[in-house]
């Protein structure tokens, strides 16, 4: 139908000039809501049949895809992403929750970030939702998935990437585009309700059977699905977005041959850093430069994981994660190497990653201290004694209709209560436990004084980011209180964040009740979602 065509412009373009009339904040006013270019994503969330690792299963997956498609937009953009349920497999939740891993999204905004019974209530099945997502300032790599229980797990995760028309470090790279993005995840046989379960009655954390390179990965006894491919050519450079999607195992990436340039963390900028390997944990993103400066050929890009104990699922196996960088010109076979889990030398040590722009922290105004302990032989895990449940009501809907100090919210709610505009400081003494617990805020950033990967506490010039690893060295943070509202904290190993790994850091309760102007839509989510019956929730 032609004609629908021209009318869909005008309808875009409108919406786009509306938007350009008014592209400022109006105190209290629905219209903050949107800035910039409104840029519209549909995402149909279903059940398909798949076998990213030659294994077929029933997944929860955006658009039929696993990883779902790229969510691509320019700085300044407001995505308008709308989801629709079509979940059907009873074998699996049918409810969903979309998270824009990393994207702030402002006060005004926080009631459509999708982090179930903090700040919304989960979609059911056979409805929609439009999540209207301001990206402002922020550019760089970011990743959606849902962030219902551990469902992610079953396949819903995909990235989402704001490019910079002025990037700063532009002249450091010739392609960045789709082919580019490589993202790496683990992977189970298994429905995430069995897996929950065992994991319950045993308090061992499931362990993966295999890991997938941009969707295809080997297990064990497997078929030999083809790895997945990153074309490039000889001469040219290539900016590289690396997205940890993993719910469980670390990755260690690294390309046979070639060594890398890291230019950006989790959405910022950092001044070049070059490396032979590199640790991403989980919900973390990097962007690297490689140069395609080698004989013309096929070499290894190697990603083996450790996620607990290969004896506990024998079809693990780290050296079968991996992909292939072929060269143009080279053959269309796998490279005659050895499979090997790449070099040990030239590792990232976090702590020497510099901003490309200073931004040093404040001085804190609150300091407090998180414990993280594993209630022994248990699925439970604490943070200051207190196993994170999640309300039936929202944080934000208790906020909204009054809350204001932290006696106001259960104690499994393990709910701060922060002043507006404050810096905070948050330490994670060593723990004991051998496993890195990567801690990932909601709302904001943080710049990380106290790497794990070092002794020395840097106030000068740390980076910013928003996923950390938390483990046996000891971690500390700050981040600012800038934008009011209830933020979860967690970590993303969503297997430790469901057993009760997991606070909400919630800042200007008064800012909130004055900004926030929830549409009729998000009211009716909660009164929905609590009428399901249990087998659609
Ligand atoms: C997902 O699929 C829908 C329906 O086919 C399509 O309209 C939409 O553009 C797709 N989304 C993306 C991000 O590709
Ligand atoms: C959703 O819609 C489909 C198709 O109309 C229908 O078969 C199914 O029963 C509905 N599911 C629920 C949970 O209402
Ligand atoms: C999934 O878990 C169920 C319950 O533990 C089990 O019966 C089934 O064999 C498992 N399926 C696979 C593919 O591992
Ligand atoms: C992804 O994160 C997991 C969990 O933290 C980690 O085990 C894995 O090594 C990471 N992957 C990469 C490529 O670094
Ligand atoms: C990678 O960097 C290391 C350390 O700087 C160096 O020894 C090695 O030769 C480099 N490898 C390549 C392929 O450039
Ligand atoms: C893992 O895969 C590699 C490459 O196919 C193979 O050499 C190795 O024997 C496998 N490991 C196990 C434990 O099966
Ligand atoms: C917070 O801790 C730092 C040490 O890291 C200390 O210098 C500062 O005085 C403390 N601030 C408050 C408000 O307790
Ligand atoms: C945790 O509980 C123990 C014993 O009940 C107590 O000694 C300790 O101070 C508590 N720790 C925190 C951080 O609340
Ligand atoms: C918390 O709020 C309650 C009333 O909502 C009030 O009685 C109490 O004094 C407050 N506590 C603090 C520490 O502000
Ligand atoms: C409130 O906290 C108590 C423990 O202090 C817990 O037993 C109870 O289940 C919690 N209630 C809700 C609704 O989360
Ligand atoms: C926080 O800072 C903003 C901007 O500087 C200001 O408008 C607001 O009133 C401040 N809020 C508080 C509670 O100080
Ligand atoms: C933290 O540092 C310790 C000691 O160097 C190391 O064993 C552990 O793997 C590190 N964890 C993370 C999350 O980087
Ligand atoms: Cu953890």
């Amino acid at each position: 139908m032609p004609r629908q065509v021209p009318i869909m412009q005008l309808f875009l373009a409108s919406t786009a000039l509306l938007a350009l009339l008014r592209p400022h904040p109006v105190e209290g006013a629905v219209i903050k809501r949107q800035t910039g270019n409104v840029n519209d994503v549909t995402l149909d969330i279903v059940n398909a049949q798949l076998a990213p690792d030659g294994f077929t299963r029933s997944t929860i997956v955006a658009n039929g895809t696993y990883p779902g498609p790229l969510i691509k937009a320019k700085k300044g953009d407001t995505l308008r992403v709308t989801l629709n349920n079509k979940l059907s497999d009873p074998t699996m939740r049918r409810s969903t929750s979309l998270d824009f891993d990393g994207v702030f999204f402002n006060t005004d905004n926080s009631f459509d970030e999708g982090t179930p019974f903090v700040t919304t209530c989960p979609l059911g099945p056979n409805t929609s939702f439009t999540y209207t997502v301001p990206l402002e300032e922020q550019t760089g790599t970011f990743w959606y998935h849902s962030q219902l229980s551990v469902q992610y797990v079953d396949g819903l995760r995909g990235p989402l990437i704001i490019y910079d028309p002025e990037d700063p470090q532009a002249d450091l790279y010739d392609v960045d585009d789709e082919s580019t993005i490589i993202q790496v995840g683990d992977w189970w046989h298994n429905s995430t309700l069995p897996l929950l379960e065992g994991y319950e009655a045993t308090g061992i954390v499931p362990v993966s059977d295999s890991g997938t390179v941009n969707g295809a990965g080997r297990f064990n006894g497997g078929p030999a699905v083809p790895f997945s491919v990153v074309n490039v050519e000889a001469g040219k450079r290539y900016r590289f977005r690396i997205i940890n999607q993993s719910a469980r195992n670390v990755f260690t990436l690294s390309f046979d041959q070639h060594n890398l340039t890291i230019i950006e963390a989790d959405g910022i900028a950092v001044q070049p850093l070059a490396v032979s390997q590199l640790e991403i944990l989980a919900g973390q993103r990097y962007s690297v430069v490689l140069e395609a400066n080698q004989p013309v050929d096929n070499y290894w890009l190697n990603a083996p994981y450790v996620g607990g104990s290969p004896d506990r699922n024998l079809n693990q196996n780290a050296t079968l994660s991996r992909g292939i960088l072929r060269y143009a010109g080279a053959p269309e076979a796998d490279p005659t190497a050895p499979m090997t889990l790449g070099p040990d030398t030239g590792v990232l040590v976090e702590a020497n990653l510099r901003p490309l722009v200073a931004d040093p922290p404040p001085e804190p105004d609150v300091n407090i201290t998180l414990n993280l302990v594993v209630t022994d032989g248990k699925a439970i895990w604490n943070v200051n004694n207190v196993s994170y449940l999640p309300p039936q009501t929202p944080t934000l809907i208790k906020i909204l209709n009054g809350a204001t100090n932290a006696s106001d919210f259960n104690v499994t709610e393990n709910t701060f209560v922060l002043p507006a505009n404050a810096t905070v400081q948050i330490d994670f003494p060593p723990n004991d436990d051998d496993e890195a617990h990567p801690f990932h805020l909601h709302g904001s950033n943080f710049w990380v004084t106290k790497s794990n990967s070092s002794d020395v506490v840097n106030t000068v010039n740390p980076i910013k980011r928003d996923v950390v690893g938390v483990g046996a060295a000891g971690t500390t943070l700050r981040f600012r209180t800038d934008n009011p509202g209830p933020w979860f904290f967690h970590c993303h190993i969503f297997w430790h964040m469901q057993a009760g790994l997991a606070t909400v850091m919630a800042s200007g309760l008064d800012e909130i009740r004055d900004e926030v102007h929830p549409s009729a839509e998000w009211e009716a989510l909660c009164p929905a979602y609590n009428a399901l019956p249990a087998d659609e929730q």
